[in-house]
């Protein structure tokens, strides 16, 4: 084999993004984002204020400690995690039971009052925090795990369990969660429920759409809809979770959910690659596909311009020479001699082919980490270089690249940087650029020219991050009006007084 065996550890790996964000706690409070209604221009809508005898009913359902009306305490609350949007909630509640949050939601219908899901505050479209005062409810506190059952591989559990946690859990029993994403150390499954998380797994175990079995929410009326099915199987009547799937807080607040998880495998092997071209990046795809089968588990890829973020703002090297593209591609099985030996001729065939030019090879869990790191960190780099305008779309995988180059050909002169990297198996592509400072100038040179793009080749204006609040105004990119109508009329029946995660998700009508 002509592969270099990783020798150092590329870069520590991002075990947390800590529900209190290092990264916030580094910068100095002036550099806070403008409040979101005032840079977007958004008119509030005609909610109700809360009142001293809102606060005392939410304290006679989850007691005063569990109230919180402190702006200091709110600050991390009215934020995403880009800090690139800002609302300005005076109340933040952490229930623990879904009857909690039942009683919590009537009330607020009742009142008129705005409400914000909020789980682990990860979302990249602003769609986790207010825009003016909605109530923000936080899962935080119902992190229970109900049941793994061993057999059949099912986890129930309450929304706000964090992935990384959940998955501890379930390593106990040779189980994994079906997802993995860099935001595992804060996001909360049912956050990634609620936004149909795509992330580095993708490839091999498929959409949550498929593997999400069952969902316990509470709807705008306060009702509890009970589908917490475990079933694999169940073609009763209509798939209501799956209006619960991807809608973003906006039509009902899941409190539980049963998952099917997967085997934790018992051989990885990660080959993180020097390529030359775009075209070869799709032609080692194609070939993973074809000589690996069944243990490919992540093709990833991205950019130099990806590679000079995470080794300059971060503790993170190059393991290998430097090249245009770097391609991570990772396999996953139940024998190791089995796994390593086809891994390992399909290694020797494209390295003497020239598809890929160096490379090197990690099998033990430190050295895996380390090169996924190089991956999972870019979007914490990113923000690191300056303004982050952040694009993530699903286009067929010839166009890919080539819309990162007619957009830094475009954009070379008024940006600091225009890359692209992402889940290239899936044909997703996180385009990102960025600048000093915001700039509406910028910003008008970027958009609507993305989103024509992104059109004219049928591809997503949103491929796994969600509308959000900032995205939702695009939707008609990807959607007909047909589409867009329906989704209207759901959310009216559904909630009426629109007080579910208003201004996001959907498009001005
Ligand atoms: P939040 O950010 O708190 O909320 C997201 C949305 O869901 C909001 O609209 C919120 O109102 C709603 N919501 C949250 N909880 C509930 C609930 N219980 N009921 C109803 N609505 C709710 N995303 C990907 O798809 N793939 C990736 O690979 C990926 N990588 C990421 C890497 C990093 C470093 C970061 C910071 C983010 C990444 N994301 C990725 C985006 C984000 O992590 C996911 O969207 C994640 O699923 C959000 O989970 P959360 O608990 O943080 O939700
Ligand atoms: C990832 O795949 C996330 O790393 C974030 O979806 C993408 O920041 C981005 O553009
Ligand atoms: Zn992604």
């Amino acid at each position: 084999m002509l592969l270099r065996k990783v020798s150092v550890l590329a870069c520590s790996h991002l075990r947390v993004i800590s529900p209190k964000w290092s990264l916030l706690n580094q910068r100095p409070s002036h550099s806070l984002p403008p409040l979101t209604a005032g840079a977007y221009n958004v008119k509030r809508g005609d909610f109700a204020q809360i009142t001293d005898n809102d606060l005392t009913h939410f304290q006679s359902i989850i007691g005063k400690d569990h109230v919180i009306t402190d702006h200091n305490d709110l600050e991390m609350y009215n934020m995403d995690w880009m800090r690139s949007v800002r609302g300005q909630s005076k109340l933040l509640l952490k229930p623990k039971t879904t009857n909690e949050v039942s009683q919590i939601v009537k009330h607020c219908n009742e009142r008129k009052l705005a409400v914000c899901p909020q789980g682990g505050n990860t979302g990249l479209v602003g769609g986790s925090v207010p825009v003016f005062d909605e109530i923000v409810l936080s899962t935080q506190r119902m992190n229970n795990i109900i049941l793994i059952d061993p057999v059949s591989g099912v986890l129930v559990c309450q929304a706000g369990c964090i992935l990384e946690a959940a998955n501890n859990q379930l390593s106990k029993h040779s189980l994994m969660a079906p997802l993995d994403l860099g935001a595992k150390g804060s996001c909360h499954l049912g956050g990634n429920i609620s936004t149909n998380a795509g992330g580095l797994r993708l490839l091999r175990y498929g959409s949550l759409r498929g593997s999400v079995l069952g969902v316990e929410a509470v709807l705008p009326s306060g009702e509890i809809l009970d589908c917490l099915s475990e079933l694999r199987k169940d073609n009763t009547g209509y798939d209501l979770k799956q209006l619960l799937i991807g809608s973003e807080g906006t039509l009902g607040i899941v409190t539980a959910l049963a998952i099917q998880c997967v085997q934790k495998p018992l051989s990885t092997n990660l080959a993180f690659l020097g390529v030359e071209s775009f075209s070869n990046v799709l032609s080692l795809l194609r070939g993973a596909r074809r000589d690996l089968g069944e243990i490919l588990s992540a093709v990833e890829f991205m950019d130099q311009d990806c590679m000079r973020l995470v080794t300059t703002h971060l503790d993170c090297s190059n393991p290998i020479s430097s090249h245009p593209f770097y391609m991570l591609i990772e396999t996953s099985g139940s024998n190791t001699g089995h796994d390593e030996e086809k891994l390992s001729a399909f290694l020797d065939k494209i390295m003497s082919s020239g598809l890929a030019v160096d490379g090197t090879l990690a099998t033990d869990v430190g050295k895996l980490q380390s090169i996924w790191a190089l991956r999972e960190r870019i979007a914490e780099a990113t923000l690191r270089e300056g303004y982050n305008y952040k694009y993530d779309v699903s286009l067929p995988t010839e166009h890919m690249y080539t819309m990162v180059e007619e957009s830094r050909k475009r954009l070379q002169d008024v940006c600091l940087s225009v890359f692209g990297y992402g889940h290239v198996g899936d044909g997703n592509l996180h385009l990102n650029m960025t600048s000093e400072k915001f700039d509406p100038k910028v910003l008008s040179m970027i958009e609507p020219f993305v989103y024509e793009w992104v059109s004219k080749y049928k591809g997503s204006v949103s491929a796994e991050h969600g509308m959000g609040f900032k995205k939702r105004q695009y939707m008609g990119f990807t959607k007909s009006k047909s589409a867009i109508t329906l989704m209207h009329r759901i959310k009216e029946l559904l909630d009426p007084n629109g007080i579910f995660n208003p201004y996001k998700t959907l498009p001005d009508p």
